[in-house]
């Protein structure tokens, strides 16, 4: 299911008793983050936000301000038109799998995903309601009615007390490979420096800085549209982890079974989704660098000022009642690690496809997204636990994978405490680790240097005979079922009245 608008999920959310309104005036500096902060990490992620008169240095914004809106599994889902996400998860894995049909039944099941296929082109429209009202920092422009001129009529947030200043948080950065002209569609923060210029945090290794380094290569003005809000799963799809290549824009359409219309920019030669509650047009100069930080991020820990691009603004466009859409970032768990767990189980089958013992896969909040994963597998051979790992740490962001834990099939990767339990009882730790170098996430504050850092694998697999385990691998304990059955039953009847006397 698609959403017209940002505004039609919040309604649905709020439909859903998953929205609490804020009606009183709460400043955007420092105390929405209080108040979502503890939201977020209340049981389950607690509810959305929406805070409707959002305040920016005492003066109440026109635009209100949604945040947690994607922080919990349910929400996450219905973000995705979706009741769980393990539904697309398993659309996945049967558009990976398409054979030719042997059975009736499996002809329905194919023509179901070829038309989802079909949904998954953009469609291109001439005008939509992120065209309301448009301003053009020539000086024209035109629409009227509830104007936001410049950026600072948004409700940016200042997050954390050390922050260098208002960043926004959900922006959906849209550029195009100036070689091929394939399209990318990534999430990089973006501190406002003044009510034309922001920063662009795309960090080395993502799709928006390679697709800069060849505008500043061919000494070319490097076109980039920013789109706010819209149907939430353009945001999903902004900063889910596909190939270099793959157009986010098409697997949006893809997850919500209906294209997304594109509708052309007015200043630059780009298209963004027509249903965009603010679109921000723009340039990034070749070159042109600017300090930008620190800012309290997904590491719990404020990374540091670093140069990063500028990108100069040439047009705003908006809706006529825009909504802002933003996050927090910071000690887990927070919004994003639903986000970051939603990616992992649609990308599972992606996994197995080229490691088909590949059983489960989590990343535990605690690992705030590549510092800790987590894969049961089921095992073959002799030091296979290491073959997954180095194919993992070659696979596209895998590669910042810091710690790798390899279980046996048996164990429940998303359970932290299990999974401890098996590398404390099954490992003897100079056999069972290694450690290896590769590209680390650019916010990492563990190395020396930063983007380049050690990588451990730990292998907690039960050891076999061919990998010099000479002695008998000792049988777990386990509860026998039919034994387990005749408690429970006895456990049932005591309840509701009796009680247990020691
Ligand atoms: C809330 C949030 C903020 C993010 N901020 C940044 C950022 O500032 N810079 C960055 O490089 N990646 C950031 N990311 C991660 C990227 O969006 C993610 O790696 C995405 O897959 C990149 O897309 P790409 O492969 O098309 O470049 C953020 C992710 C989330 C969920
Ligand atoms: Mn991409």
């Amino acid at each position: 299911m698609a959403y017209s608008s940002f505004s039609a999920f919040l309604i649905a959310l709020e439909r859903a008793g998953e929205l609490k309104r804020v009606p009183v005036p709460v400043a955007t500096e420092l105390e929405i983050t209080a108040w979502a902060d503890r939201e977020m990490k209340s049981p389950g992620g607690g509810k959305a936000l929406l805070f409707e008169k959002p305040m920016v240095n005492g003066v109440a914004s026109r635009v209100p301000l949604a945040i947690n809106t994607l922080g919990s599994e349910r929400r996450m889902a219905m973000a995705l038109g979706l009741e769980n996400i393990d539904a697309l998860a398993e659309e996945m894995r049967l558009l990976l799998k398409a054979k030719p049909p042997t059975s009736i039944k499996h002809a329905w099941t194919l023509a179901k995903q070829a038309m989802s296929l079909l949904h998954a082109k953009p469609k291109h429209v001439s005008g939509g309601p992120c065209k309301e009202v448009v301003h053009r920092f020539d000086g024209t422009s035109d629409g009227g009615g509830n104007t936001l001129p410049t950026l600072l009529d948004l409700p940016i947030l200042h997050c954390w007390p050390q922050d260098g200043g208002r960043f926004i948080t959900f922006p959906c950065v849209h550029t195009k490979d100036p070689d091929t002209g394939e399209r990318n569609l990534g999430m990089y923060r973006m501190q406002v420096y003044d009510e034309q210029t922001t920063g662009m945090h795309w960090q080395v290794h993502k799709v928006g800085a390679r697709h800069g380094k060849r505008y500043y290569e061919r000494g070319e003005r490097m076109p980039v549209a920013v789109t706010l809000g819209g149907d939430p799963a353009h945001i999903f799809s902004a900063t889910a982890p596909l190939p270099d290549g793959l157009d986010e824009i098409l697997f949006s359409g893809f997850i919500r079974k209906k294209s997304v219309e594109l509708v052309k920019c007015e200043t630059i030669p780009l298209e963004v989704p027509a249903d965009a509650d603010v679109v921000i047009e723009g340039y990034v100069q070749p070159g042109e660098m600017r300090p930008e930080g620190p800012f309290g991020d997904h590491t719990g820990f404020y990374t540091p000022i670093d140069d990063y691009p500028v990108f100069r603004i040439t047009a705003i466009t908006h809706r006529k009642d825009p909504v802002y859409p933003c996050t927090i970032v910071g000690i887990p768990p927070m919004e994003d690690f639903y986000m970051g767990t939603a990616s992992v189980r649609i990308f599972v089958p992606v996994f197995q496809l080229n490691f088909p013992e590949i059983v489960d896969m989590a990343l535990p909040a605690e690992g705030v997204f590549h510092n800790l994963v987590v894969v049961s597998i089921r095992k073959q051979y002799a030091w296979q636990a290491y073959k997954i790992m180095h194919g993992l740490w070659g696979m596209g962001q895998m590669m910042f994978s810091k710690y790798i834990i390899i279980v046996d099939e048996d164990c429940n990767v998303h359970n932290l405490s299990e999974v401890m339990f098996r590398v404390c009882a099954n490992t003897d730790p100079q056999r069972d680790t290694m450690f290896t170098k590769n590209p680390t996430d650019a916010l990492d504050h563990g190395p020396n240097i930063p983007c380049l850092g050690s990588h451990m694998g730990i292998d907690a697999t039960k050891k076999l005979a061919t990998e010099g385990y000479t002695r008998p691998w000792p049988e777990m304990l386990r509860i026998d079922s039919a034994v387990q059955k005749r408690v429970e039953e006895m456990m049932a009847t005591l309840q509701g009245g009796a009680s247990i006397r020691p």
